[in-house]
């Protein structure tokens, strides 16, 4: 099918209008593949989806990959060039907004009618660059005349108090993998003036909401008036959803007590929690009683949760939302009152005697099912975090384990590796990822051994000159690449990692130079309000000048910063990447999903016993992942305790503060700025929050051993193996089949 017209795109000249003409291409056969119907819909509302570029996975998705990619190359073109034509849609921060989109493909590819509810957000997350060893945030427009938004006739009017929009509503469509379409849909309104945006950085006026409601993702909320677009953002995204969801209840005969048989929403975080309270309002308008509104919105709602990080949970001073919207005001107090009425424990209470307002304590108490995203995050929001709730309601908690879709982290971004794959064990493992782990009994094979590392090999070299093309970096591919990418958080250690730099690169000047040499890469952004962040982006950015620039550590150390890490970058370097960094403090990193990315690609984990790295541990073995660290329990414990501290490890240390120092030596003032390593100095010896100290000689210990295991490259390949075999359990097929079996109930 399709070969004419395929043949026919093929053969145009320049590679964009190939891109244009294929785009379309793809947009019309998804349309001709038709919906995914049912009775019952599951809504992701979230307000981050990390599409990524579409093209190729949905031509992988539609069966019609090979035959489009067969066609170019008689034109003597591939389907990477035609790709780059294509613009990444950034909107989403990072996991979260990553495991939305997993989400959706797995969604339609197990046929389960669910569609994603978002903003369209105009220029998504900021673009950064680096100036001066220094991250700059750039505008990062992504909407084209000819995309894959398709715009709909619907619409609906959103109250803020005086303030009404009128929103449209686009829809990207989203295909199962040899399955038919849901939707991704996003709300937009028409006044939007990405003009007011100044040009060279991404300051703009926040008072104008008509012009800005979607203008960004996120905007800095650093000030009142960023908080406050936050939540105009929130409640446009909700009031749309639950319009809609009445909606097309209504219209396939719901009686709107019955709603809870039509529609199930799962909340994505905190962000779309005012939908509980909208509901209820627009059940209330429709003359249905507040217990009857309450009841059934109650069995409608269910929530995720993604971190324990408080400064992250977010609390709304209730007169933000007097001010955003007043009209939801009397419903979120009824819920409140109702809620002290039952439980009189000050910790639950939805609005607190500060008065502010606990958004995860309205889905708690108001929905029905509360999850976290791996295995040990939903044990300590039971035994910790969410304990007073947990004894309230212990039948509403469930753990979720994240994953991903093989789809776009194995058949797109490595089509050698899954061809070798289906050479060994067929191709079931596409349908069925637990199948992979038949490739257990190759680990000894050492033909399978050697085609591994040829092909890890082959990714390198691939990388090598994407990142020479991109940013004019030259890497060796024969060195080990140890790659940790992700936002840049306190929390996620790249401090530590950057401290371990600073050792080897003594080590090399001592003389004791490494057998091979090793690329660091990073790949990370920081929120533009994020000092500390900013700051360690900082250091990386001048160790690597300073290393580059030293004949005598240049041949044995490497260290690369992406610059603007995105899903696109993330598909190149995972790959390649023979090492996995998950080096997050235990306890804070709620699960994690790239550790299952790099896992499923073959790289061998380097981290701590936390999030889902627990997971992969158990499956993989002792001898196939490298873990070191302070326990989770541990970790809660000086929390508790308060007894950790980072100046006496300092002080009492030399090995440690001599890698410190380093911070704020006459070498580092030479190429950076001297505030800014001065307060990372600061932060690390007399606060670090998140204990990178804790951990710091383990981990070069551990790190030494990793490398110096490298060598004993059949060994290596057999722990490469395992990973793969073992990675099955992380697809998102299963995620959202145990959300349906045990959270949605869909057909
Ligand atoms: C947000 C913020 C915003 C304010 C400043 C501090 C801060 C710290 C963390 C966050 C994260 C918000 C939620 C989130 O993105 N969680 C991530 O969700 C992933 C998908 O479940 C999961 O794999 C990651 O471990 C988790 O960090």
């Amino acid at each position: 099918m399709y070969g004419i017209e395929i043949e026919n795109i093929a053969s145009k000249k320049s590679n964009e209008e190939i891109y244009y003409a294929l785009l379309e291409f793809t947009k019309d056969v998804m349309q001709k593949r038709g919906r995914i119907e049912g009775k019952k819909k599951i809504y992701y509302i979230s307000a981050e989806f990390l599409i990524g570029k579409l093209l190729s996975n949905n031509l992988i998705n539609l069966g019609l990959y090979d035959q489009v990619a067969e066609a170019l190359a008689k034109n003597g073109k591939s389907m990477a060039e035609i790709e780059e034509i294509e613009p990444e849609p950034s909107l989403g921060n990072g996991g979260l907004g990553r495991l939305a989109a997993c989400f959706l493909d797995s969604i339609a590819t197990l046929g389960l009618a669910g569609d994603g509810i978002g903003l369209n957000y105009h220029l998504g997350l900021f673009k950064q660059e680096f100036e001066n060893n220094l991250q700059k945030e750039v505008k990062n427009p992504w909407i084209e005349k000819q995309s894959w938004l398709r715009r709909t006739g619907k619409g609906y009017t959103v109250i803020f108090g005086d303030l009404r929009v009128q929103s449209v509503m686009y829809e990207i469509d989203v295909t199962g993998y040899d399955n038919k379409c849901n939707t991704l849909k996003l709300f937009d309104i028409e006044s939007i003036d990405e003009g007011m945006v100044n040009e060279g950085s991404i300051s703009f006026d926040k008072n104008d909401i008509r012009k800005n409601l979607t203008l960004f993702l996120y905007p800095d909320d650093s000030d009142y008036n960023g908080e406050l677009l936050r939540i105009y953002q929130q409640y446009f995204m909700v009031s749309n959803a639950a319009q809609l969801i009445i909606d097309e209840a209504l219209a396939k005969g719901s009686n709107l007590y019955d709603l809870p048989d039509y529609a199930v929403i799962q909340i994505n975080d905190t962000h779309p929690t005012m939908v509980i309270p909208e509901l209820i309002r627009l059940l209330l308008k429709r003359g249905i009683s507040m217990d009857d509104s309450i009841n059934i919105v109650s069995k409608m709602c269910a929530y995720t949760n993604h971190t324990i990080l408080a400064e992250a949970l977010e609390k709304w001073p209730i007169w933000y939302l007097e001010k955003v919207v007043p009209h939801l005001m009397p419903v979120i107090k009824m819920l409140d009152v109702k809620a002290k009425e039952k439980h009189s424990n000050p910790r639950v209470a939805i609005i607190d005697n500060e008065n502010r307002v606990h958004m995860a304590h309205i889905d708690i108490h108001y929905g029905f099912s509360v999850n976290g995203v791996a295995a040990l995050h939903t044990d300590i929001l039971k035994k910790s975090e969410l304990k007073p709730f947990y004894d309230i309601y212990p039948q509403k908690f469930n753990n979720k384990t994240n994953g991903i879709t093989f789809r776009r982290w194995l058949l797109h971004c490595n089509h050698e590796l899954s061809s070798l794959i289906t050479s060994k064990i067929g191709d079931g493992y596409k349908k069925n990822a637990n199948e992979l782990e038949k490739l257990m009994q190759f680990a000894g094979d050492k033909e399978t051994q050697d085609k591994l590392l040829d092909i890890k090999a082959a990714k390198k070299k691939e990388f090598k000159e994407y990142i020479k093309e991109k940013q004019g970096i030259d890497i060796d591919g024969n060195s080990i690449f140890d790659v940790q990418v992700k936002r840049l958080h306190e929390y996620k250690r790249q401090q530590m990692n950057a401290l371990y730099i600073i050792y080897k690169y003594m080590e090399i000047k001592a003389g004791r130079k490494p057998e091979r040499p090793v690329t660091m890469i990073f790949g990370a952004k920081a929120a533009p309000a994020y000092t500390i962040a900013k700051d360690i982006i900082h250091l990386i950015l001048c160790l690597s000048e300073i290393i580059r620039n030293d004949p005598d550590v240049s041949p044995y150390l490497n260290v690369v910063m992406l610059e603007n890490y995105n899903v696109t970058y993330a598909e190149k370097v995972i790959p390649a990447a023979d090492i996995s960094e998950q080096i997050s403090l235990a306890s804070k990193e709620a699960s994690g999903t790239s550790n299952m990315k790099f896992m499923l690609n073959g790289a061998v984990t380097l981290g701590t016993d936390d999030g889902a790295n627990v997971e992969i541990h158990e499956f993989v073995g002792d001898d196939n992942i490298y873990i070191f660290g302070e326990s989770s329990e541990q970790v809660i414990k000086h929390y508790e305790n308060s007894d950790y501290s980072s100046e006496k490890i300092y002080d009492n240390d030399k090995d440690i503060s001599k890698l410190v120092d380093f911070i704020i030596s006459k070498e580092l003032f030479a190429v950076g700025n001297k505030k800014s390593l001065i307060r990372l100095y600061m932060e690390i010896v007399t606060k670090d929050w998140f204990m990178a100290l804790l951990d710091l000689k383990e981990y070069i210990k551990v790190k030494e051993q990793v490398l110096a295991e490298y060598e004993n490259r059949e060994a290596w390949a057999s722990k490469m193996l395992v990973n793969i075999a073992k990675a099955g359990f992380f697809s998102s097929d299963r995620t959202i089949s145990q959300y349906n079996e045990d959270i949605w109930k869909l057909n």
